[in-house]
């Protein structure tokens, strides 16, 4: 499995609908709030040049994109943590994601409610975001009380969770998303067994109106997601969603003609790679050229395991060609004669466009 994006927001801001527009499916989008309740799940391949040019000089049978999954879920509003709207319980559906993005309403649409007055994104920012918080804080709370119950019981002492968990508490109680990099060794896994939203990379996208792609960036969005070191991918949903649909051939002259700036679809993926901090390596193994995501400075022995537990069991080393020497070399073969093949250790850090041929031994 690849990498995973929550995505989240107010009603009626737009989340199905750029939902469909990154899985091409078509999941309920309409001009009602609350017209998500159960979660809709996409995996969608990552587009991916490098892909296509290597593939394009191997001719392999087979050619396998990495994936994303999307998971598009229910809107949230002031006081969900009280059980307004439809509650916060559904935020378990995206506990486990890798990164979320968050839908901030930028468009007027006369004819699509909002659930509050007038547009006005950074409201919408705070509302959801302290949602959010709110929604972490009863699971800090209620494993603390937990803790608390069990270490009357057996005497245990204090322990490095609890430490943690008051650290955590502390942050979310001033109003803030907690930052996972304060935290290392044992204390970041603990972090990261909490499963907290407000633990996670979060980036905009500010979905604002078909007429107005000419003006982004939006100075005021722009400003909020600075002063909260995030960043903001700016698409309309609605042009999204109809350039989802439309032949390949088609695109390149919708997008023109709205002045939009390259696929929405492709951007959002984009900005979670870099926010993730993702790279990608390619194999070919059979007739199959296949694309594989990991977190940058992982090493080839834990790069080999993402493709099979054996390889990473009985790693010997990896034939590395850097990407650029494979394209400028034209085959692997001649790469191999121009002695741009590197043979590499466990401990190498695989580079992103890194084209890797593991040996093992099982
Ligand atoms: N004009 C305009 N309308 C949009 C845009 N994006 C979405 N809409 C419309 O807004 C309405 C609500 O969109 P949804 O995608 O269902 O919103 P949601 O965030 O999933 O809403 P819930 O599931 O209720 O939380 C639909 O009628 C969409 O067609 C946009 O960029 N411009
Ligand atoms: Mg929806």
């Amino acid at each position: 499995m690849g990498f995973s994006c929550g995505i989240i927001g107010l009603p009626n801001a737009g989340k199905s609908t750029i939902f469909n527009a990154l899985t091409a499916l078509s999941v309920a989008a309409q001009p009602y709030p609350f017209c998500t309740i159960e979660p809709n799940q996409g995996i969608v391949p990552v587009p991916d040049e490098r892909l296509t040019r290597l593939a394009s000089l191997v001719h392999p049978e087979k050619v396998t994109p990495t994936t994303i999954e999307f998971i598009d879920i229910a809107g949230l509003v002031k006081d969900a943590h009280k059980g307004e709207g439809l509650g916060n319980r559904f935020l378990g559906q995206i506990r486990e994601v890798d990164a979320v993005a968050h839908v901030v309403r930028c468009f007027e649409g006369m004819n699509v409610p909002h659930v509050y007055e007038g547009i006005d994104p950074l409201r919408d920012m705070e509302v959801v975001e302290t949602e959010i918080i709110i929604s972490d804080l009863e699971i800090v709370e209620e494993r603390l009380d937990k803790m608390e119950r069990l270490a009357r019981v057996s005497k245990e002492k204090h322990g490095p969770e609890q430490d943690v968990l008051h650290r955590v508490k502390a942050v979310l109680e001033a109003g803030r998303f907690v930052d996972p990099g304060a935290f290392s060794g044992e204390e970041a896994l603990l972090l990261a067994s909490f499963n907290l939203i407000a633990a996670k990379p979060l980036f905009y996208i500010a979905n604002i109106d078909e007429a107005d792609m000419e003006k982004a960036p939006l100075p005021f969005v722009e400003e909020a997601a600075k002063g909260r070191g995030r960043q903001v991918v700016y698409i309309s949903g609605k042009l999204e969603e109809e350039l989802a649909v439309l032949p390949a051939d088609e695109r390149q002259g919708f997008m023109d003609m709205y002045g939009m700036p390259g696929a929405g679809i492709e951007r959002i993926i984009k900005t979670g790679y870099a926010i993730l901090d993702l790279i990608t390596f390619y194999t070919v193994v059979g007739k199959e050229m296949r694309a594989w995501t990991v977190r940058r400075q992982t090493i080839a022995s834990k790069a080999a395991g993402k493709i099979h537990s054996d390889m990473e069991r009985g790693f010997i080393r990896a034939e590395v060609i850097a990407y650029e020497d494979f394209v400028r070399a034209g085959s692997e073969h001649a790469a191999r004669e121009k002695g741009w093949a590197r043979v590499e250790g466990r401990e190498y850090v695989v580079q992103d466009g890194d084209i890797l041929h593991i040996r093992f031994n099982v």
